[in-house]
């Protein structure tokens, strides 16, 4: 999965990048960066220390920092304009909002104001779906003169769908309201949209300075049901990335700071997303998947390997809780606790599974 990280020119964006993919500080990077994040998941923790297994593999996001942008004094965009091409790659978008007050640090608007701010930010994306959909509606036209009558009329019916989801994005419609038919819903179901995409919002904050909760309340009132919403000081978490544990640990009591607020970041992902994490385990190996939740077993199988998928027996389950209970795999599975399932079973967060397969 891959995750945009937007906001404003100097909103701590690079200061994020660098706490989660553990990279160097620099004041300007003049290209954009690409890195791959371990997703924590406490359900591999126990199961690979259960197995004591030899190699423990994390599943992983990818996360994008764009570039520095070096016409600071004039952009006030939470994106450069060449994302809007680039776009359709991603699954998800971090959004960081300034809530930290730094003098050195000018911000575009010139004051800090986190509400305006993500104003700011859901007008501009609108203005950034438009331009998607109508990208959408051009490569239809071009296509238009070898048609026959038939095709026309069905991509004529496409247009019209797509500018009512136009008009329906500039009145600032929610993607999850009733106003968005099945119809619209269908012909952009494969198109990145921000009005649709998986959001997580950050309010980058000063170490002593948290949000109150009629501001809260007022940023949750600009987001959809769906986003979610964290308060984290992005710098103070850079440095202390930066430091071993036990040093950390005590400048994170000296702020009355929870246990790496980074860290929170990662549930938020996989609940904006849908997705859930299922395990493959043995002694040489236990591993964490990413999949959609509500994906089959023999969707899973096919994270692993197209092969395991289509040559799909069955597949071996147990939640990881339950596997605990029992001393080693053998005996679990003289107790036939360990069950069979078929293709159509759905995996859940946390289970074991072994795929039966011959290819
Ligand atoms: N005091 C304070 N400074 C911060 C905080 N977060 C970021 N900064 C500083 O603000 C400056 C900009 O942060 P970056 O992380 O580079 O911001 P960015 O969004 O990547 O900026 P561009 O790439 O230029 O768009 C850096 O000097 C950071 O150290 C914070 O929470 N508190
Ligand atoms: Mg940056």
């Amino acid at each position: 999965m891959n995750f945009l990280l937007m906001g404003l020119p100097k909103s701590g964006k690079s200061t994020l990048f660098n706490s989660l993919t553990k990279s160097k500080k620099q004041e300007i990077y003049t290209e954009s960066r690409f890195g791959t994040v371990k997703l924590p998941d406490q359900n591999l923790e126990k199961i690979s220390q259960w197995y004591e297994t030899e190699k423990k593999v994390y599943a992983e996001i990818n996360i994008n920092d764009p570039e520095t942008n070096l016409n600071f004094d004039s952009s006030k965009d939470f994106i450069e304009k060449r994302y809007v091409d680039e776009i359709q790659k991603f699954d998800g978008v971090i959004l960081i909002i300034r809530a930290f007050k730094n003098d050195s640090v000018v911000h575009p608007y010139g004051d800090i104001n986190y509400v305006n701010d993500l104003e700011q930010f859901m007008i501009e994306s609108r203005l950034i779906d438009i331009q998607i959909i109508e990208r959408r509606i051009e490569n239809i036209k071009k296509n238009f003169k070898s048609l026959n009558k038939q095709e026309r009329e069905k991509d004529e019916k496409n247009i019209k769908t797509l500018s009512e989801i136009t008009s329906l994005i500039e009145k600032g419609e929610s993607f999850s309201s009733s106003s968005f038919s099945e119809q619209h819903k269908i012909i952009v179901k494969d198109t990145f949209l921000l009005a649709k995409a998986p959001l997580v919002v950050i309010v980058n904050t000063d170490e002593e300075y948290d949000l109150d909760n009629s501001q809260a309340r007022e940023l949750k009132k600009l987001l959809n049901q769906d986003t979610r919403l964290l308060t984290i000081p992005l710098k103070f978490e850079e440095e202390l990335s930066n430091m071993d544990q036990a040093e950390a640990h005590k400048f994170r009591l000296d702020f009355n700071l929870d246990n790496d607020e980074i860290k929170d970041i990662f549930p938020e992902v996989l609940s904006v997303t849908g997705s859930i994490c299922f395990l493959t385990a043995g002694k040489k190996e236990c591993r964490s998947w990413l999949l959609r939740s509500g994906s089959s077993a023999v969707e899973a199988a096919s994270k692993i390997h197209s092969d395991i998928a289509r040559g799909f027996i069955r597949a071996e389950v147990i939640q990881h809780s339950e596997l605990l209970k029992y001393t080693n795999e053998k005996e679990a599975k003289d107790k036939g606790v360990i069950r069979r399932e078929g293709k159509n079973y759905i995996i859940k967060t946390g289970d074991v599974v072994n795929f039966l397969f011959s290819v």
